[in-house]
């Protein structure tokens, strides 16, 4: 296996990796060490690594960059990225204001939520989910609120560590909002589903995460067989999709 540093002589496998909902965060250091593993290890091995949103259990602002949690977690990109590994980061609901100055020091290019890619010759839309569980109109109207630029800019004009104590109250409130919420509320709606797919000309894949309920759906649309992918959390175990040109595969760490 190649190791990081020494990437001169070795090719890397034309593989593509996607990971989501990882949720680092400080408290939960196994999931950070576990994820420092997987990216001196695994992801290494491949040509890229797609992270799909939710890296951090949440993000308050690019001015938290030196919290010594992030450094190991920054170093590792650059260390992947120096191998020759292209490291692509979308938004998820909890870290969406990670902006250039991370993504600049970690060597992470920033993809809109929904990204269209072609995986080895299959069209595939990426994205990081939230967006697609339109039953959940409290979260939905969340969601606009802190989406907005001009929130986020009066957000972030905060000082850090109220605005971490804001992101406390909300998570707080999440947790308690989510405990009277049905299963089904808080899955994709298959509308929204189905819209996205018809907006893209129907491609052949859709890897999103969010829901943590990872599985392999068929759907069936309007003459068109679409995979739709949905990858794993890190809370008990690590796991990501690993795809080449003979197709995709969940696995666990
Ligand atoms: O993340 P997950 O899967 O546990 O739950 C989500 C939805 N919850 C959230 C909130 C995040 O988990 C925690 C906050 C992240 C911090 C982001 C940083 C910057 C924002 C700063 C805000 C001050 O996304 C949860 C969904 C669930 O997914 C499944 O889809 O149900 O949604 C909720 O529980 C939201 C509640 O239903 C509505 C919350 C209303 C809060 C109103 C406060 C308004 C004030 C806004 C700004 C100060
Ligand atoms: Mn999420």
């Amino acid at each position: 296996m190649k190791k990081l540093g020494d990437n001169a002589n070795v090719s890397l496998i034309d593989a593509t990796v996607f990971i989501s909902d990882l949720h680092l965060c400080a408290s939960r250091p196994h999931i950070t060490t576990t994820f420092l593993q997987f990216l001196k290890n695994w992801a290494l091995q491949a040509k890229a690594l797609y992270i799909l949103g939710d890296l951090f259990e949440y993000w308050a602002g690019d001015d938290d960059i030196d919290d010594d949690h992030f450094q190991p977690i920054i170093d590792a990109f650059n260390a992947l990225s120096n191998a020759g590994v292209s490291i692509y980061f979308m938004h998820g609901n909890r870290d969406f204001l990670v902006a250039d100055a991370f993504c600049k020091a970690a060597s992470i290019t920033l993809l809109p939520d929904p990204t269209l890619i072609d995986l080895y010759g299959k069209r595939t839309i990426l994205s990081h989910g939230d967006d697609l569980c339109t039953d959940d109109v409290a979260y939905q109207e969340f969601r606009r609120q802190v989406r907005d630029k001009k929130w986020q800019s009066d957000f972030l004009s905060k000082p850090l560590h109220l605005r971490k104590q804001q992101i406390e109250a909300i998570r707080l409130r999440s947790e308690q909002e989510k405990s009277q919420k049905s299963a089904q509320i808080m899955d994709v709606n298959q509308t929204a589903v189905n819209a996205l797919l018809a907006t893209h000309d129907y491609p052949e894949l859709l890897i999103h995460g969010h829901t943590h309920r990872p599985y392999q759906h068929q759907i069936q649309l309007n003459g068109h067989t679409i995979t739709r992918w949905v990858l794993g959390d890190w809370y008990e175990q690590g796991s990501y999709l690993f795809c080449n040109q003979d197709g995709c595969k969940s696995v666990g760490l």
